[in-house]
C-alpha cells in the first residue's frame, strides 16, 4: 500500500452535509461507501474524526459526555460518508432521550446499506463496559462488520495497552462479525491514525 495515496486521500477536505435526528433526513447517494463511529459518550469519537481527516474544527469535541443527540454526517467526496453516531452510557440525560437516541441508532443500523465498517471506540483506561458487549452483540445479530478502536492510549502505559488488546482479543473472537485486530488511538498523535487510515482507504477504494 502506497503511504503517498493514503496522505493524498487524506488531504481532501472532509465536509459536514448534515446532522440528522431521524434516518430519513440523511442523503443518499449511491454509489458510495460509508463508515461510522460509535461508542460511549465522552470516549473520543468526535476528537478521533478529526485528527484522522485532519481537521479539528470538524466535529464537535465537547468535555461534557452525551452532547451529541443527532447523526452527524460528513464526507470526503466523491465516494465516502462518515457517520458520528450519538454516544452511549450517559450520566445525565434523561430517560426519554436515552430511548430516542437508541431507537435513532438502531434505525441507522438497520437503513443505511451502503455502510461498510463500524469503528466501536472503547476507552483504552477503560476497557470493554457491559454495554459495548451489548453493542457486539447487536452488530453480530445485524451482521454489521465492526471493528474495535482503543482511544485515548497517551493516558496509559504501553505494558498495560498491550494486556487490554491482548484481553479485548480474547473476547472479540467470540463475535464472527468483529474484525480480530484491535487498533489503537490518540488524538495527540497524527503517528497513532496511520493504522486507522489504512483501514478506512482500504475500505473506500474496495470497489474501485
Ligand atoms: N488525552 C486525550 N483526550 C482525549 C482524546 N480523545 C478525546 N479526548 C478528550 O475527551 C473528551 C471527549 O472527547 P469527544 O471527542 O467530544 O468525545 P465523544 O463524546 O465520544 O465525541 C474531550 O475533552 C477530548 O478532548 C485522546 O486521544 N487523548
Ligand atoms: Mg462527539
Amino acid at each position: 500500500m502506497s503511504s503517498s495515496k493514503i496522505a493524498r486521500f487524506f488531504s481532501q477536505p472532509c465536509n459536514f452535509i448534515v446532522g440528522a435526528s431521524n434516518v430519513k433526513a440523511l442523503p443518499n447517494y449511491f454509489p458510495h461507501c460509508e463508515i461510522a463511529f460509535i461508542g460511549r459518550s465522552n470516549v473520543g469519537k468526535s476528537s478521533l474524526i478529526n485528527t484522522i481527516f485532519n481537521n479539528q474544527h470538524l466535529a464537535k469535541v465537547s468535555k461534557t459526555p452525551g452532547r451529541t443527540q443527532q447523526i452527524n454526517l460528513f464526507t470526503v467526496a466523491p465516494c465516502l460518508y462518515i457517520a458520528d453516531l450519538p454516544g452511549y452510557g450517559y450520566a445525565n440525560v434523561s430517560q426519554s432521550m436515552i430511548t430516542k437516541l437508541s431507537v435513532l441508532v438502531e434505525s441507522y443500523f438497520k437503513h443505511r446499506q451502503e455502510l461498510q465498517r463500524v469503528f466501536l471506540l472503547v476507552d483504552a483506561r477503560h476497557g470493554l463496559k457491559r454495554s459495548d458487549i451489548a453493542m457486539l452483540e447487536f452488530f453480530n445479530h445485524h451482521t454489521v462488520c465492526v471493528q474495535i478502536v482503543l482511544t485515548k492510549i497517551d493516558k496509559i502505559k504501553e505494558e498495560a495497552l498491550v494486556i487490554l488488546q491482548h484481553d479485548i482479543q480474547s473476547i472479540v473472537c467470540r463475535y464472527s462479525f468483529c474484525n480480530d485486530t484491535i487498533l489503537t488511538t490518540s488524538k495527540t498523535s497524527q503517528q497513532s491514525v496511520h493504522a486507522i487510515r489504512q483501514e478506512i482507504y482500504n475500505i473506500s477504494h474496495m470497489s474501485s
